[in-house]
């Protein structure tokens, strides 16, 4: 989006102090995020993206919701807490119809795009598990689901089917070796949706994002400070959240490299992610979750290669992308971690 006037943004919330600066934050593909700097302190300011999220206002509506209830924790940490709008809302609507909101930013504390130990590693996937466990008790009605079927990988192969077969930009055929790895593996989509639905996995309140980098971490200690990027908690199945935890902790390469030597798999790495979440979750994990466990990982792992690969087959609309092909080589390196995780498969 061309630059916005966040002068006027600024000034809708009820920051503290006077506006000094802003830069572009985190590495996120989904929304803009800035660092605003006042003469009294810093806050994180999002824009939502309209495209991904068309109904903002449940998405806002979920997230008061959820911040409200950690709020009321005795966990130790610094929960997320929304900054209201001047009007005394909870978001701001520019001029323009985008929707805006803004959090105290978390000072001494910082994320991760790649898990450096299995000490940080344990650590996140123990935030993670504990936030699930604290909103196990959300009071009723159930959190709307702001995308429909967000992790639903049958769903999410279907779209990679219609992507592939109405192929808008003749991409299809510079796939073709990927569209047949998808292709074989078509069977393992269902698996968590038919445990799922003999109700073997409960449906609970999820994340759904649990990228390593959306948990900080105490810059001194290492504690798990407090989970972030609440846009997609809503109804849903922990195992979604643990698989995507160790996609993005296993693996030491980037999200996007090229070099398919480096994806490989950390195994000490995946024991603390399960030591860790185990911890946080006791006994709230069923049989079925605790034997699907690493399963998990090589689905959502499926699943967002697929992802990647469905939006560059339909012009990159959906991931913000820095170079061309980047969501190719996202799908590629997806792919690459599968056929790795299908190698160490304990089970
Ligand atoms: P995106 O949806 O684009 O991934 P996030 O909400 O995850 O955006 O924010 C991007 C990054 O900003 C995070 O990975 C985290 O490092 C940092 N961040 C998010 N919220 C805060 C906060 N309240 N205080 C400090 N840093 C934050
Ligand atoms: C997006 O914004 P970010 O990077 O935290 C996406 C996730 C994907 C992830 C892949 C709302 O998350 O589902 O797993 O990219 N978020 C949304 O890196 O689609
Ligand atoms: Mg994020």
């Amino acid at each position: 989006m061309p630059n916005p006037d966040l002068q006027s943004i600024c000034d809708a919330f009820d920051f503290a102090g006077r506006c000094r600066s802003a830069k572009r934050w985190g590495s996120g593909h989904i929304n803009d995020t800035w660092a605003v700097e006042t003469t009294d302190r810093r806050y994180l300011l999002q824009r939502l993206n309209p495209e991904v999220f068309p109904d903002p206002v449940a998405v806002m509506e979920n997230i008061r919701r959820v911040t409200d209830h950690l709020a009321a924790k005795p966990t130790p940490g610094t929960p997320l807490s929304l900054v209201p709008s001047r009007a005394g809302e909870i978001f701001h609507r520019d001029a323009a119809g985008n929707t805006w909101r803004a959090y105290p930013f978390i000072e001494r504390a910082r994320s991760y795009d790649v898990v450096p130990d299995a000490a940080i590693a344990r650590e996140g996937a123990r935030t993670f598990g504990q936030f699930l466990k604290d909103l196990d008790d959300l009071p009723e009605p159930p959190l709307i689901e702001a995308i429909p079927g967000f992790h639903h990988t049958p769903g999410r192969y279907a779209e990679f089917s219609r992507a592939c077969d109405e192929d808008p930009l003749g991409r299809a055929r510079e796939v073709r070796v990927e569209a047949a790895f998808a292709r074989d593996r078509e069977e393992i989509t269902g698996v968590l949706e038919a445990a799922r639905e003999a109700g073997e996995m409960p449906v609970r309140v999820t994340h759904n994002d649990t990228k390593i980098n959306n948990v900080l971490f105490d810059e001194a200690t290492g504690e798990g400070v407090t989970v972030v990027d609440l846009d997609t908690v809503m109804p849903g199945v922990a195992l979604y959240d643990f698989g995507d935890l160790v996609r993005t902790c296993v693996c030491p390469a980037a999200g996007d490299e090229r070099d398919l030597t480096k994806v490989t798999v950390r195994p000490e790495i995946y024991d603390a992610l399960v030591e860790g979440y185990t911890l946080a979750m006791g006994d709230l994990l069923t049989d079925t979750e605790r034997r699907l466990m690493f399963f998990s990982a090589t689905l959502i792992t499926f699943e967002t290669g697929l992802r990647f690969l469905t939006d560059y087959l339909r012009g990159d609309r959906y991931f913000r992308t820095s170079r061309a092909r980047q969501n190719l080589d996202r799908a590629r390196m997806k792919f690459e971690l599968v056929r790795r995780l299908e190698q160490v498969d304990p089970s």
